[in-house]
């Protein structure tokens, strides 16, 4: 009497645990297809970041590669120890020297863009904390499509170049 009586109860559960594992292993495809389709082909390399002392704000320079057929779209900077970090341009315009926001950047398919001193950088507004030489500071890029590099920036002294 028990026996049939359980019996239907052990056939449902191993029916539902067949359906589990196929959920699962249905989402883990989702979820490896969606690792691949996003993983940043970005490289950044040297990054390092210009020491200003007594000063709130700080530029990074860096070297990015893009190893792949797409170009990469860079839409955005955020930093742990800075309140907003963006990308700047520093134009010569009628002898003086000015930094402009630049919106996006784009890594076109095999190319190589360098942010270095006089012309692109990352600018870090409102440093949470001062930043020596010698250490280093987190970056993330924002790519175009939802994906995120992880940049370690290292300090250099003021006249670095
Ligand atoms: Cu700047």
């Amino acid at each position: 009497m028990r026996q049939s009586g359980s019996r239907p109860f052990l056939e449902k559960g191993t029916d539902l645990k067949y359906r589990a594992a196929f959920l699962y292993a249905c989402l883990a495809t989702v979820v490896a297809s969606s690792v691949v389709a996003q993983a940043p082909a970005l490289v950044a390399q040297d990054a390092w970041a210009r020491q200003a002392p007594g000063s709130d704000v700080a530029a990074v320079y860096l070297t990015l590669r893009n190893p792949s057929t797409k170009p990469i779209v860079i839409v955005g900077v955020e930093s742990s120890v800075a309140m907003h970090a963006m990308i700047h341009e520093t134009k010569t315009e009628s002898g003086q020297s000015r930094m402009r926001p630049h919106e996006q950047l784009v890594v076109a398919p095999g190319q190589t863009v360098k942010l270095e001193p006089g012309g692109l950088h990352v600018m870090l507004h409102g440093l949470t904390q001062p930043v020596a030489v010698g250490q280093s500071v987190p970056l993330v890029l924002l790519l175009d499509g939802g994906s995120k590099v992880q940049v370690t920036a290292i300090v250099r002294a003021l006249n670095a170049q």
